[in-house]
């Protein structure tokens, strides 16, 4: 799943905003585009170049590439046999299959603005989603109890992902699963990638694991209410209801038990949390903060961090790393081990933070207890280049301009906050951008 999950956005995080991208809140390192189940149909391909430059990406090129689709798709026979997939059960799945062409507006779209971190929690954890979670919750009480029981994972993480990914189903999307990987495995740029996808999309339906006319998701190929990848419902999926398939959009059984041995498999940790909202103090020395620093509670307090709300840490020798998404001027988070198993469903830390927090939030806690800053602007992506392109002419190295904002870029700001006597948290505001225009 994690290849993919770095590309694409699960549906329930991609409707939030047509046209924008729901980021990762200053996580430049993935794309983000809109499922066509999302947002207003268009009916057909653009016919356009895309965004990205690629050259497998030219409307000449994937005029070419549908031209060979058939023949594309029989290339691939030979990995789907060595798969167990019989000769016949090929030949009924893809007789008619065709490309859909319109997969290349959506996997090359580059949207403009990306959303602040609170507003993408805003939209995501609901007083709405988190009444709908907790009906589920109830509803589904005793499988829930089992999955704790069987796998360790906790109930509300997996009700959370549900929510966020899909709010609860509503948006599992409703391109067929087989057509789209098809598209994805023959046109376009990632087509090694979704080789795989494709052939363990065959493998699904010949083993009939998932109806053919249930078989719908994203237009990346995730589907079902937790949006299970083919390669990941293959590694993950379990039969829990014991009919002798494992389907993970009609049977809640094997729905939540599959969503639970993903999160086990990817190493949850059992009766933990995910992480904790913290204070800290304007003092401390920033550049500890990511997820490649990672302390132990202890010495994270002994530099001046406390837990927001006032109470203790439960327990003192955890490690955690710590976030700061929106700079020294809004909350900070110590994230534990649960919070990386979750970015391994997702690797997003905005994604993350979102399921941690409706988890939380469907468990009875409250909301963050401090503020955001608000009144920050998001920059868009010509002003987070022009922001790059100064950093560089500053002669901080940001790697290649791209527009995103990356590890690279939030370092060299911070070495610019640093030299203008500012507290280097590396978080791109409009302030910033125009101190270094003013700065040039
Ligand atoms: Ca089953």
């Amino acid at each position: 799943m994690r290849n993919t999950r770095q590309m694409f956005l699960a549906a329930g995080l991609v409707w939030l905003a047509a046209g924008a991208a729901a980021s990762a809140g200053g996580d430049g390192d993935r794309t983000g585009t809109i499922p066509a189940s999302t947002r207003v149909q268009t009916p057909s391909w653009s016919g356009d170049d895309g965004a990205s430059g690629n050259p497998l990406m030219t409307a000449a090129a994937i005029r070419a590439a549908a031209a060979n689709f058939p023949s594309c798709i029989e290339r691939l026979w030979p990995l789907a046999a060595r798969r167990g997939v019989s000769r016949a059960s090929f030949e009924r799945l893809t007789a008619h299959l065709a490309p859909d062409l319109r997969i290349m507006d959506l996997l090359d779209s580059q949207p403009e603005f990306t959303k602040a971190v609170w507003d993408y929690l805003d939209i995501l954890v609901t007083d709405e989603r988190i009444a709908k979670g907790r009906a589920i919750l109830a509803k589904y009480g005793k499988l829930f109890d089992e999955a704790e029981r069987t796998y360790g994972v906790d109930r509300y993480t997996i009700a959370a992902i549900w929510g966020v990914e899909t709010d609860y189903g509503a948006l599992a999307g409703n391109r067929p699963v087989l057509r789209s990987t098809a598209t994805l495995a023959c046109i376009g740029r990632r087509q090694r990638y979704f080789r795989d996808e494709f052939v363990a999309a065959l493998e699904i339906l010949h083993h009939g694991d998932v109806k053919p006319d249930k078989f719908v998701g994203s237009w990346a190929g995730a589907f079902g209410p937790t949006q299970f990848m083919p390669t990941a419902f293959k590694r993950y999926a379990v039969d829990a209801d014991r009919d002798g398939r494992s389907d993970v959009i009609d049977s809640m059984p094997d729905l939540i038990a599959s969503t639970a041995n993903n999160l086990k498999k990817a190493g949850w940790q059992s009766g933990e949390t995910w992480g904790y909202e913290v204070v800290v103090p304007a003092n401390l020395d920033f550049t500890l903060a990511g997820r490649q620093h990672t302390m132990t509670i202890r010495d994270w307090e002994r530099r001046g961090i406390v837990r927001a709300g006032g109470k203790a840490f439960p327990r003192a020798d955890d490690r955690a790393f710590l976030l700061v998404p929106a700079g020294v001027q809004g909350p900070g988070f110590l994230m534990l081990e649960n919070f990386r198993v979750i970015m391994r469903y997702n690797p997003a830390e905005a994604y993350a933070l979102a399921i941690g927090h409706l988890a939380d939030r469907l468990r009875g806690g409250g909301p963050f207890v401090q503020d955001w800053p608000r009144y920050e602007r998001v920059l868009t992506r010509a002003e987070r280049l022009e922001l790059q392109q100064l950093l560089e002419r500053h002669g901080f190295d940001v790697g290649e301009p791209d527009g995103r904002m990356g590890p690279k870029t939030r370092d060299a700001l911070r070495d610019f906050q640093i030299r203008i006597g500012r507290v280097p948290d590396g978080f791109a505001s409009a302030g910033m951008l125009e101190r270094l225009r003013g700065d040039r």
